[in-house]
């Protein structure tokens, strides 16, 4: 018999970053999410909210994500038999938009559909690969030579990818000054949707970096404009905030506005929709790599699992622990092997352990919804 789902908590949850991250949307030095609990038959599933403090990725924020998940998302499941995770979006068919908020809830789905199976959450997805390939997302420095000088340490490190965030003003210069002074080195960027197509030239130029992709550099609703900048470039377009479901991936491929897709389950409403986004693309040849959001290590070892899939052949945004935090709300920390990857969790569910002490220092505000 299925049991039922009893009961949840909320938490607004500050977690502090071991260095600001700046990207051409703005800075961030201590970083909030929600971290969900659902307890069923026994059993606790955790999910990780990466909405943010506010509204600069995207539109939802913490206090959008708790009001949904309070007022609608929660109210579909607590008291009710515990969905299979697939089952979430049938659940929740009458309410729009909103992903980040339904890709926590999922995420605690899962875990408690591993735990009551005794499965990882990577052996329910059919993920193989015991340790999965990573680079480092660097923020943007005071100047290119902070930039170099940090690059250089991640490099030391063992990254054998870095990703630099660039914005109007701070770019060719940047990623020359990293170029020049690691010329083999496997580099890609991200611009979070700072440009417009008028600004063409500066992807001319950027072009000649020999980058592994530029990432999202146009409107996150625009995808005539990528697949006209596209047809200039040489480099593959990467898209992320472009992409929200495996339709718009399609479409996107379709119309050659990217070649390559950035998959974070938060942006498109969890894990499955993840696992159908890394499908399509896979029909249509299309590389995929598992984006981050500076997740606790409940939300990375949900990546780590995804990124497991044979799909993914690109280093993904999951750094190691000590990259973000001194102190996180899991007791395992991810650490980086020597060959530029980090194993994959093999727990039942996200095969994690709450730190529980941490997670109420780190506590904001918590609340407690019973069905
Ligand atoms: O666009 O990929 C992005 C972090 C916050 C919001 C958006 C992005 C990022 C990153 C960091 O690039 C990736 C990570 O978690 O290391
Ligand atoms: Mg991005």
């Amino acid at each position: 018999m299925t049991p039922t789902l009893e009961r949840a908590e909320l938490r607004r949850v500050r977690m502090r970053l071991k260095s600001p991250f700046m990207t051409s949307f703005g800075v961030e030095q201590d970083r909030e999410c929600l971290i969900l609990c659902l307890h069923a038959d026994g059993l606790s599933g955790w999910g990780e909210c990466v909405a943010g403090a506010w509204p600069g990725y995207s539109y939802e924020t913490t206090a959008t994500a708790w009001h949904v998940l309070v007022e609608f998302f929660l109210p579909q499941v607590l008291g009710k038999p515990l969905p299979a995770p697939a089952e979430l979006s049938s659940r929740l068919a009458a309410y729009r938009g909103h992903p980040m908020a339904r890709a926590a809830l999922e995420m605690c789905l899962w875990d408690l559909a591993g735990k009551s199976s005794n499965q990882s959450l990577q052996d329910m997805l059919g993920g193989e690969q015991k340790a999965v390939p990573v680079g480092v997302s660097i923020g943007i420095q005071e100047s290119p030579k902070d930039l170099v000088a940090v690059a250089a340490a991640y490099i030391e490190e063992g990254y054998q990818r870095l990703k630099l965030k660039v914005k109007p003003g701070r770019d060719v210069q940047d990623v020359a000054a990293v170029r020049d002074r690691f010329p083999d080195q496997v580099l890609q960027i991200d611009a979070n949707s700072a440009y417009t197509l008028e600004q063409q030239e500066v992807f001319l130029q950027l072009d000649e970096f020999d980058l592994l992709l530029i990432e999202q550099p146009l409107a996150e609703d625009d995808l005539v404009d990528h697949s006209r900048l596209q047809e200039l470039l040489k480099t593959p377009l990467c898209l992320d905030e472009s992409i929200l479901s495996a339709r718009h991936a399609r479409q996107a491929l379709e119309i050659d506005a990217c070649r390559i897709v950035n998959i974070k389950p938060a942006r498109v409403g969890g894990i499955s929709e993840a696992v159908r986004i890394h499908n399509e693309c896979g029909q249509h040849g299309a590389p995929v790599w598992c984006g981050g959001m500076l997740e606790s290590g409940i939300g990375r070892a949900s990546n780590l699992a995804l990124a497991s899939l044979p799909g993914f052949t690109l280093a993904g945004d999951i750094s190691a622990t000590d990259r973000y935090y001194d102190q996180d709300v899991t007791a395992e920390r991810f650490k980086l092997n020597p060959d530029s990857t980090i194993d994959v969790p093999q727990g039942p569910g996200l095969g994690i352990e709450i730190d529980e002490e941490t997670l109420d220092r780190f506590t904001l505000l918590g609340t407690e919804i019973r069905g």
